[in-house]
C-alpha cells in the first residue's frame, strides 16, 4: 500500500512526529488522553442521580464519546493531523470497542504495534533498539538520542551544552565534571577567570583565560591591560581595565590626550581649547581683531571661529561686496542656518518693508 525506502522512511517519521505530538505532549491541551479526560466529565444530560450514573457508564463506551475525543483532537487548522486522524479512522474504532481494556496504551497499541511507526522511548530505529546509555536514561540524561521514540535515527547523543563525548558524560572546556562514575555526570561551569578547570573557584583553575594570569598563589587574576607600556589604546583614548578584558574609549573632543571622561581629565587641551581652572574650555578668538576685511565679521565657534561676510554682502574674489537686492532677499526666504535667519530677521528691519 505504501512506497518503500527512503520515502516511506520519512513518511513514517512524519506521522511518528505528529503522533508523538498528539499522544505525548504533555501541555496539549487537546491529546488524545486529556479528550479521554474532559470527556468523561461529560454525559448525556446534566444531574447525577443513579440512573444518570448508568446512562454515564454507557456514554462511557459510546461510539458518540469516541467522535468528540477524535474530533478534538487535531487543531481544525492543522491538515496534516486531520488527515491521519481520517486516515486510520478504523484503527482507533478497533481500540475503542475492543482494545482498549487490554491495551488501555493506545501511543502504545497504535503507533508502536499496529502501524510501526513508533518505538518505546529511549530506543530508536527499525528494530526499536536502545538509545547510547540505555533506554532508562538516553544518553546519561544529558543529550537527545537521534531517533528516540521513532523507527528512523541512528541513537548517537547530541549532549546539551556543558558535556561533550559519545555518552554525555565528559564536560567541555571551561566545565567541570563536579560529579561522576560510569553511569552519571555532573559538569559545572568553571570559575569566569578558568579557560580549563577542576573545580569552582580561581584557584582551581587549570588554565587562566585569556585576560587571566596566574599569580604567585596559583590563582587567576584580572590582567591590568591599562598599566602596561605602551598602552594599548590609541593617543586620543583613555584606558579602562575591566574583570578579564579592558576597553579603549573616546577623549572629550577638548583634549589632546586624557586620563578620563569629560573636559576635565585631558592630559593637554586640543588647539582651540584653552586650560581654564583644570578643564579645557572654548578660546573666543574673536575677541581679538582676527577678521579683519572690510564688511567681515567673525563668528566664534567650538574650538575655531570663522571669518563671514556682513549681512548684505558676499564673498567675491576674497573681498566681501554688496550682495544684488533681490538675491538677498531670495537667499533670506530659505535660512539654512542660525545665522541666516538672523539676517532674515535684521532684513525685515532694515528697508524692506
Ligand atoms: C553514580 O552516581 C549517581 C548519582 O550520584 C548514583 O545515583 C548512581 O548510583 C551511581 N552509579 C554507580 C554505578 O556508582
Ligand atoms: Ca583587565
Amino acid at each position: 500500500m505504501l512506497s518503500t525506502g527512503p520515502e516511506l522512511r520519512l513518511m513514517r517519521l512524519l506521522s511518528c512526529l505528529t503522533l508523538a505530538l498528539l499522544f505525548q505532549a504533555s501541555d496539549a491541551k487537546r491529546d488524545l488522553k486529556s479528550g479521554f479526560d474532559r470527556t468523561a466529565k461529560q454525559n448525556f444530560g446534566g444531574g447525577n442521580t443513579a440512573w444518570e450514573e448508568r446512562k454515564l457508564s454507557k456514554y462511557e463506551t459510546s461510539e458518540i464519546r469516541l467522535v468528540e475525543i477524535l474530533e478534538g483532537l487535531c487543531e481544525s487548522s492543522s491538515f496534516e493531523c486531520n488527515r491521519m486522524v481520517e486516515e486510520h479512522e478504523e484503527h482507533f474504532e478497533t481500540w475503542w470497542f475492543r482494545r482498549k481494556t487490554k491495551h488501555p496504551d493506545l501511543h502504545r497499541w497504535f503507533c508502536i504495534e499496529m502501524i510501526k511507526v513508533c518505538c518505546p522511548k529511549g530506543t530508536f530505529g527499525p528494530d526499536c533498539n536502545a538509545c547510547v546509555g540505555g533506554s532508562e536514561r538516553p544518553c546519561h540524561g544529558n543529550g537527545r538520542c537521534d531517533g528516540d521514540g521513532t523507527r528512523g535515527g541512528n541513537g548517537k547523543c547530541s549532549c546539551v551544552h556543558g558535556y561533550n563525548g559519545e555518552f554525555c558524560l565528559d564536560c567541555i572546556d571551561g566545565y567541570y565534571n563536579e560529579v561522576r562514575n560510569d553511569t552519571f555526570s555532573l559538569c559545572t561551569e568553571c570559575h569566569s577567570s578558568c579557560k580549563t578547570c577542576t573545580g569552582p573557584t580561581s584557584q582551581d583553575c587549570d588554565e587562566c583565560k585569556e585576560g587571566w594570569e596566574e599569580d604567585d598563589q596559583k590563582t587567576c587574576v584580572d590582567v591590568n591591560e591599562c598599566s602596561k607600556d605602551p598602552s594599548p589604546c590609541k593617543e586620543d583614548q583613555y584606558c579602562l581595565n575591566t574583570e578579564g578584558s579592558y576597553s579603549c574609549n573616546a577623549c572629550d573632543k577638548v583634549c589632546s590626550g586624557c586620563t578620563g571622561a569629560g573636559p576635565d581629565k585631558c592630559q593637554a587641551c586640543a588647539s582651540g581649547y584653552q586650560d581654564t581652572e583644570d578643564t579645557c574650555t572654548d578660546i573666543d578668538e574673536c575677541s581679538e581683531a582676527v577678521c579683519t576685511k572690510e564688511n567681515q565679521e567673525c563668528v566664534n565657534t567650538k574650538g575655531s571661529y570663522v571669518c563671514i561676510c556682513s549681512s548684505g554682502y558676499e564673498e567675491h574674489d576674497g573681498e566681501c561686496v554688496q550682495m544684488p537686492q533681490e538675491r538677498w532677499v531670495r537667499q533670506n526666504e530659505k535660512p539654512t542656518s542660525r545665522e541666516s535667519r538672523k539676517q532674515q530677521h535684521e532684513s525685515v528691519y532694515l528697508g524692506y518693508y
